[in-house]
């Protein structure tokens, strides 16, 4: 499987060694509290802080990340995950990883925490609907997670699902979207190194409205392609369908890279609201991770695969 990045830019660059620390040192030293579920047994893989992607700028504060969400499974409104979310079982949980792969494999949540070297990451989230926050995110780069089942040539794609329970997921007994919610990357934007699984927000084990207990995210992309909850993972030859794009095609296209030069045909894109500020800042292309991500889409129109 050939895969194009930026030649220079390797793991060392993403993760710097020296700012490694042991989980333990993390939970007392730096979070003081926290992590609670993330592990933390002595032996446990280090969790290393990325500089290299992570944004200097000031991240929303928690409050705001945990209590204005779009999670439709649990209400449209944005404080109807927070209220809601509590329901959902996140424990036993797991996330099937299959398709066009030599060792397809069902992984236990624990086991994929434990097993992997969780990093924070403090990216951009941008919605489509015009707000931004930033959020340091925990987690692990996607791509470990499909190295371990051993792609074949025939892994093209990448189709997520999300949670099916309308027991809990009380917002599925309505047809707002599709259920389950689906999304889906193409190989190379899921392998890219700053496309992560996450576990956890602001050194914590992820809340339940932000995605518990592992969701996407992809930084570049507007905030739908980044799925919630996910219980399976399947690569594929094809584009597989995604639930906004199912919903309203001419509106959300499967890239649906973050860019001010395409508007939504209902709003503007230029312009965004960052959760907390007063004025409007402008939208940057691919959310200001072009240096890292353009190059996967030269010679594409962007205004035809929007
Ligand atoms: N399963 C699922 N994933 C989802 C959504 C959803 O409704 N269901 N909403 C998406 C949208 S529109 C956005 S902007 C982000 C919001 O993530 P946050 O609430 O953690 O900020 O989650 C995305 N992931
Ligand atoms: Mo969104």
């Amino acid at each position: 499987m050939l895969i194009r990045h930026r030649p220079d830019l390797t793991d060392n660059d993403v993760t710097d060694r020296g700012l490694y620390l042991r989980r333990r040192e993390f939970i007392t030293g730096v979070a003081g509290l926290g992590l609670a579920g993330l592990g933390g047994a002595a032996g446990a893989a280090p969790l290393a802080f990325s500089k290299g992607f992570s944004t200097t700028e000031k991240p929303t504060p928690k409050d705001d990340v945990t209590s204005y969400n779009n999670f439709y499974e649990f209400g449209v409104d944005k404080g109807d995950p927070a209220e809601n979310a509590g329901k959902l079982k996140t424990r036993p949980w797991t996330v099937r990883v299959d398709g066009a792969c030599e060792a397809p494999k069902t992984f236990d949540i624990d086991a994929l925490i434990k097993g992997n070297k969780l990093e924070e990451r403090i990216y951009r989230l941008r919605c489509v609907e015009g707000w931004s926050m930033v959020i340091p995110w925990v987690g692990f780069p996607l791509k470990d997670l499909i190295a371990a089942v051993k792609p074949t040539s025939k892994a093209k794609f990448v189709a997520f699902e999300t949670l099916m329970r309308p027991s809990e997921m009380t917002g599925q007994r309505w047809d707002v979207l599709q259920w389950p919610y689906r999304e889906g990357l193409r190989i190379d934007e899921a392998v890219h190194p700053l496309t992560l699984i996450a576990v956890g927000l602001y050194g914590e084990t992820l809340p339940n409205q932000n995605g518990a207990p592992l969701r996407l995210v992809v930084p570049w992309k507007y905030g739908f392609k980044s799925i919630k909850s996910i219980t399976r993972i399947s690569l594929t030859d094809r584009q597989p369908p995604t639930a906004w794009n199912l919903s309203a095609p001419r509106e959300y296209g499967f890239y649906s890279n973050v860019n001010p030069a395409v508007d939504h045909p209902r709003w503007s894109q230029a312009t965004e609201r960052r959760i907390g500020e007063f004025r409007r800042r402008d939208t940057l292309a691919f959310n200001g991770y072009g240096e890292w991500v353009a190059d996967m889409y030269r010679g594409m129109d962007l205004k035809k695969f929007y």
